[in-house]
């Protein structure tokens, strides 16, 4: 029996997903006397250092975790259960951590993208039970704008390069923690869990002791799911966001078994977008809930879902919010959420007063569940100009002339899925949701999306050259020679496809192999 000490942040289901996959039984902490009496505990933190600490003394466990620690039974820890370990968090002031390993955790501070989020390598410091297995260069999902600084040494097993050498595993006695997600890590990360739970007890040093790790390109599948007119939640494909044909429209598959595909193809993360969630109450969407939920039963890469994410009152007057519907699907699975339509109105608000609200979407979910969790999504249009002073938006000067054979060009703001355009710029859009909170930016691109002629590079560099946070290069791929382009040309940390991956046209196994000694991927 593996006790999981859930404090409520983020997707803990994932976690019990994993375990329950190695056939162990999971029971979850609901009081003291569960985490007294444990004899294995693993503490998946997620969200912000200040909250997970706030919530542990709320529900008094903060003294009972500490004697369990103690005690010398076997604990590992993830993510932020890896800094409770520590004195405190950069990232809480003033708030105490359990202090069971001195040192703090500290934010990067680095000329690279932060959050850290990809997979990355470990270079391995110790022998360990949990690398049974384990040729050690495989590489780990990691999401973190944070980092553990121990004042010993002798607790580090491993650490990972992203712009310095950081600590990414401690292990001291029978306390284990990493700050890589082993349940989001396919097949490696399964195996890391496997040799937890089943005790292993030999200390292994895999064959492969890395020099210094790098961070992959990711290579991301999505699917635009809705219902067709029958009702069945289908995978569907617009061309320039129309998704019928002949009147109907486009099923391109079961999202559950096509999501199942991809993550078995070696995709680093799933993106399921419920295209229909600007206009429909997604807390009343239970088959994309169950799609979720079933989804991630067997699929260990992180999991995004977009569509609906902002305020709603239904119609019998109740009032929903963001956070409640984040929450929800954080709850059947989810890693991270995208929200589109509600970061336009937001941006525009902000614009308008140049204050920050503290209540917006955005805002809010950063807050509960940290900023890696919050994607923006964006979907602009190209508008041509003759001359960058006739607009007051970020305009830039393109190779591909207008029709009228404009040199400039800027990209206005869409909402509800591309039928309204607003007067803002994607790169304006970009800069005020990270501002607002926001961990990583979804850049699709109308004109580009399922034409199959390459990503819209111009795009790409205007908005990844305007912000720190992460961009997933998004609309257009049609070849494998498209993502060579897309991460030779921009600085993207991700490359999103949909049609061609749906229609079999380009599996993503042939993307990763062309991808080989050219740029840093995953190979699965
Ligand atoms: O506005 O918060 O409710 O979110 C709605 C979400 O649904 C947004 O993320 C929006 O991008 C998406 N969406 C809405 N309508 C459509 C549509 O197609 N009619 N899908 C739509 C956008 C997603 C793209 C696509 C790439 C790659 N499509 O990410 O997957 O363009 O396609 P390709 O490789 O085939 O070119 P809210």
């Amino acid at each position: 029996m593996i006790t999981l000490l859930d404090y409520g942040a983020g997707n803990v289901r994932s976690v019990i997903n994993a375990i329950e996959s190695l056939g162990a039984r999971v029971k979850i902490v609901s009081d003291i006397d569960d985490i007294s009496s444990a004899t294995k505990l693993v503490f998946p933190g997620v969200g912000n250092f200040g909250s997970m600490m706030r919530i542990l003394n709320h529900k008094n466990y903060v003294d009972p975790l500490k004697d369990y620690l103690r005690s010398g039974r076997p604990f590992f820890g993830i993510c932020l259960g890896l800094h409770a370990l520590f004195e405190y968090s950069e990232e809480a002031p003033g708030k105490k951590g359990l202090g069971l390993i001195s040192g703090y955790a500290k934010k990067f501070d680095i000329d690279l993208s932060v959050p850290h989020i990809g997979w990355n390598g470990i270079n391995i410091k110790k022998p360990s039970r949990i690398f049974t297995g384990l040729r050690g260069d495989e590489k780990f999902y990691f999401v973190h704008s944070f980092y553990v600084i121990p004042e010993d040494d002798s607790v580090v097993l491993t650490t990972t390069d992203y712009g310095l050498e950081f600590v990414s595993g401690i292990q001291k006695e029978n306390i284990t923690a990493t700050q890589f997600h082993p349940e989001k890590s396919g097949d490696a990360g399964i195996k890391v869990l496997k040799s937890f739970i089943e005790s292993v007890d030999k200390e292994e040093t895999p064959v492969h002791v890395s020099g210094k790790t790098r961070l992959s390109k990711r290579i991301i599948a999505c699917l635009d799911v809705r219902s067709d007119d029958q009702g069945n939640l289908v995978v569907t494909k617009g061309d320039q966001y129309d998704v019928r044909e002949n009147g109907d429209v486009r099923n391109l598959g079961k999202p559950v078994e096509l999501a199942k595909r991809y993550y078995e193809e070696g995709a680093d993360e799933i993106t399921f977008l419920n295209i229909t969630g600007f206009r429909d109450f997604p807390l009343e969407d239970i088959p994309m809930m169950e799609v979720l939920r079933l989804t991630s039963e067997n699929v260990f890469v992180p999991l995004t879902i977009g569509g609906g994410i902002k305020d709603y009152t239904d119609k019998k007057g109740g009032k929903y919010s963001a956070l409640e519907v984040a929450a929800a699907y954080f709850r059947s699975g989810a890693d991270k959420i995208s929200i589109g339509s509600d970061a336009v109105l937001i941006a525009e608000d902000y614009l308008k007063t140049g204050r920050k609200t503290g209540k917006s979407s955005i805002e809010r979910i950063s807050e509960v569940y940290g900023a890696q969790a919050v994607v923006i999504s964006i979907d602009p249009r190209r508008v041509y100009v003759s001359s960058p002073e006739v607009v007051r938006h970020r305009v830039i000067k393109t190779d591909t002339k207008g029709p009228y054979g404009e040199a400039y060009c800027w990209y206005q703001c869409t909402i509800k899925g591309g039928r309204e355009s607003r007067d803002l710029d994607a790169v304006t859009l970009a800069q005020v949701c990270e501002k607002l909170g926001a961990g990583e930016i979804l850049l699709n691109c109308i004109d580009k999306d399922g034409t199959n002629s390459g990503y819209d590079i111009e795009l790409i560099n205007a908005v990844k050259n305007a912000v720190t946070i992460p961009v997933i290069a998004s609309s257009g791929a049609g070849c494998v020679e498209h993502f060579l382009e897309v991460f030779t040309k921009t600085q993207a940390e991700s490359a999103l496809a949909a049609g061609i991956f749906h229609r079999k046209e380009v599996p993503i196994t042939t993307v990763k192999d062309f991808l080989k000694d050219k740029v840093e991927t995953r190979l699965a």
